[in-house]
């Protein structure tokens, strides 16, 4: 008999086929969303599930689906899921890490560009029908080449932006739990360790690539942005939850910073109101990895993944390697 797999979401059909060939799977091609109470309900008698980071799966689906034993997400971050209680459970858990990196980081760079040069703000104005003549100082933007780039959280993804800036002459400044080996801060443009308060004193374009968790809930906040330079610009493609969005919004409206650029949100994809009234910034809807092949490559990865541990290897992509697993052979 096949293990049975629940679809969290939608997924390409042609990933649904390939894991149809290991798993008896529950599909979601009509996308879903799943309240606690329903993902509990569906659970019941699964031996898998195939995530994605909105969806929740907190310590209590896990004490209510005692048949769980893996949940692969398809998102390098896993902050959705109570790791701890997982592990505790027996459950693996992977994610879908290398795979998005450079789409990551390209789109990183979307945003720092649209943000600066105020490529949205500019295009709306034109669509509404207000370019009537140009102006010496029509959409003056801040420099990107020759700036400062500063990086909070310099994993793959922050190297990678890093490494784009080389273009752009710029000077690189990164903020990290440890410093990375000197032949990584080669990689990422001879990037320099600061302290977080040189970080944001310092850096003329801000961008965000750390996980999320509780321990960086609001790292960036009132106080922190009261440190950067009033002409400075605020990128966050990481998770929301890492910026105050309300103390963010309070300083953007008082112009304390230039622009923001964000593609992920507090409460997302119910992110607060008061950031569409503001010009200052650039809202996109959590697209970061939203190239056609790297979706692809990600759905895939988090199939095999879970295709892997059912057939009694390591997933290549565990983020718990220290559980002890309770995936029985399937054959
Ligand atoms: C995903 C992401 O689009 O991988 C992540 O952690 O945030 C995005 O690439 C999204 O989370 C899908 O699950």
């Amino acid at each position: 008999m096949k293990p049975t797999l629940l679809m969290a979401r939608a997924v390409f059909p042609d990933v649904l086929d390939y894991l149809g060939q290991y798993f008896d799977v529950e599909a979601n091609q009509e996308d879903i969303l799943f309240s606690q109470d329903a993902l509990i309900a569906k659970l019941q008698g699964k031996d898998a599930l195939y995530a994605v980071s909105s969806q929740l799966v907190p310590a209590a689906v896990i004490a209510a689906c005692p048949r769980l034993q893996m949940i692969g997400n398809m998102a390098v971050g896993f902050n959705n899921i109570d790791l701890a209680a997982a592990t505790a459970a027996g459950i693996l858990v992977s994610n879908t890490p290398d795979v998005l990196t450079e789409t990551t980081a390209d789109f990183a760079w979307a945003l720092l560009m649209a943000t600066a040069r105020r490529v949205t703000e500019s295009e709306h104005w034109l669509r509404a029908g207000k370019w009537d003549r140009w102006c010496y100082d029509g959409f003056l933007g801040a420099d990107v080449h020759g700036a400062t780039l500063g990086i909070l959280g310099m994993g793959r993804i922050g190297q990678s932006i890093a490494r784009r800036s080389m273009g752009f002459d710029m000077r690189v400044i990164y903020h990290n739990r440890s410093r990375l080996a000197e032949s990584d801060e080669q990689y990422a443009n001879n990037a320099q360790l600061v302290s977080k308060e040189e970080l944001l004193r310092t850096a003329d374009h801000l961008v965000l690539a750390l996980p999320y968790s509780p321990a960086v809930h609001h790292t960036i906040g009132a106080a922190e942005i009261a440190q950067m330079q009033p002409g400075a610009t605020l990128i966050n493609i990481a998770r929301g939850g890492i910026v105050d969005d309300v103390a963010l919004i309070a300083a953007l409206r008082e112009h304390r910073i230039a622009a923001a650029g964000l593609d992920v949100y507090e409460n997302e994809p119910a992110f607060h109101p008061d950031f569409l009234a503001l010009s200052n910034v650039v809202l996109t809807p959590h697209i970061a990895s939203a190239s056609a092949p790297t979706r692809r490559a990600m759905a895939m990865c988090a199939a095999r993944n879970l295709v892997a541990a059912f057939s009694g290897e390591q997933p290549p992509n565990l983020v718990n390697p220290g559980v002890t697993r309770k995936v029985v052979a399937h054959g």
